[in-house]
């Protein structure tokens, strides 16, 4: 009886395991949320390749519980109904039995927390940095400073307003949107602006005017900080999320290995615009990055954000990115 219930829990365990190996990577995007996604974005680290399988694992091992625990129940709905069983038995101890269920719980969670014991030990286990950025949160945008080079870079949020007022001009925008307000003209702006969206290939709610760069295959030190509420610093595909205390600075490490572009945004409820916080790092060649840095010392944001777009262009081109890319154009 034991042995066939542990059956069927392996075998409902096993078929998830494909289907769920199966369909996370069709579903999720690399560096950015997809429309329908099931389970975690795509790593561009180790460290996300880890957390990820972890995820699965636990995910599989509270499946198997769940449908162990249901298959229980059913049994014991129909093995001990009042018509199968009119004489109930008066049993109330059964040590085995309360061993076991004490004991294999325990089993359970500490297998499991080997493995989560040990990405925690990765993730604060800091290698050698080839770069170092303070990213200082503010109310509504990120300040990136690069503590090497000496130069920061703000990012702000770019909204349905921005997008549309720089395809038609100022003037034309206020004749058609001037005398809307509230609800109505947000939903006006949200329905104009999402052809304009595409047109762009960029994320709505997860653009930003200043994207940064990072060198691929470089490990990169974090600090997180605050100028005034709690916010927090996340790129899913990097597998990172710092909360951003003011008068703290919190630590954290990643080496992207994927060139493209990835998104986060501000993960802590922070008040009224904290959806007006998006993260945007490009993550390119190193040759690049010293371009992007070498336009930035210089003091020409305008020569850094156009070396940081021809480089999309040249992936968009070539094969082996593309595939990053072309999925931009998606809300
Ligand atoms: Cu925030």
């Amino acid at each position: 009886m034991l042995r066939r219930m542990f059956g069927a829990a392996a075998m409902a365990a096993v078929c998830l395991a494909g289907v769920l190996g199966g369909l996370t990577p069709a579903f999720a995007g690399l560096g950015q949320p997809t429309d329908g996604q099931m389970g975690l974005q795509l790593p561009a680290t180790q460290l996300m390749e880890q957390l990820i399988t972890l995820y699965d694992v636990v995910n599989l091992v509270i499946i198997a519980i769940a449908l162990f625990v249901l298959f229980l129940m059913l049994y014991v709905m129909y093995r001990f109904s009042e018509k199968k069983n009119p004489t109930p038995s008066r049993t109330t101890h059964n040590v085995v039995l309360e061993v076991a269920w004490t004991v294999i719980p325990i089993l359970i969670l500490a297998g499991i927390s080997i493995p989560s014991f040990r990405l925690l030990y990765d993730q604060y286990s800091f290698p050698k940095p080839d770069i170092t950025v303070k990213a200082v949160a503010n109310a509504w945008y990120w300040d990136h400073e690069y503590l090497d080079s000496k130069f920061t870079v703000s990012s702000n949020y770019v909204s349905d307003e921005d997008v549309l007022k720089q395809k038609m001009g100022d003037d034309p925008f206020a004749e058609k949107y001037g005398a809307l307000e509230g609800i109505e003209r947000s939903k006006a702006l949200y329905q104009d602006a999402a052809a304009v969206w595409a047109e762009r290939s960029q994320l709505r709610k997860l653009t930003v005017d200043n994207d940064i760069a990072l060198p691929v295959n470089k490990v990169v030190h974090l600090l997180v900080t605050s100028n005034d509420v709690i916010h927090s610093w996340t790129i899913p595909s990097f597998g990172v999320k710092m909360q951003a205390v003011p008068g703290r600075t919190a630590a954290l490490w990643f080496k992207p290995d994927k060139v493209g572009t990835f998104h986060g945004q501000c993960s802590v409820l922070c008040g009224k615009l904290h959806s007006a916080m998006p993260i945007t790092v490009r993550v390119v060649e190193q040759a690049v990055y010293d371009q992007w840095v070498a336009a930035l010392t210089a003091k020409d944001r305008k020569k850094a954000n156009e070396i940081l777009k021809a480089d999309a262009e040249r992936s968009k081109a070539n094969p082996a990115v593309a595939q990053v890319e072309t999925t931009q154009s998606q809300p």
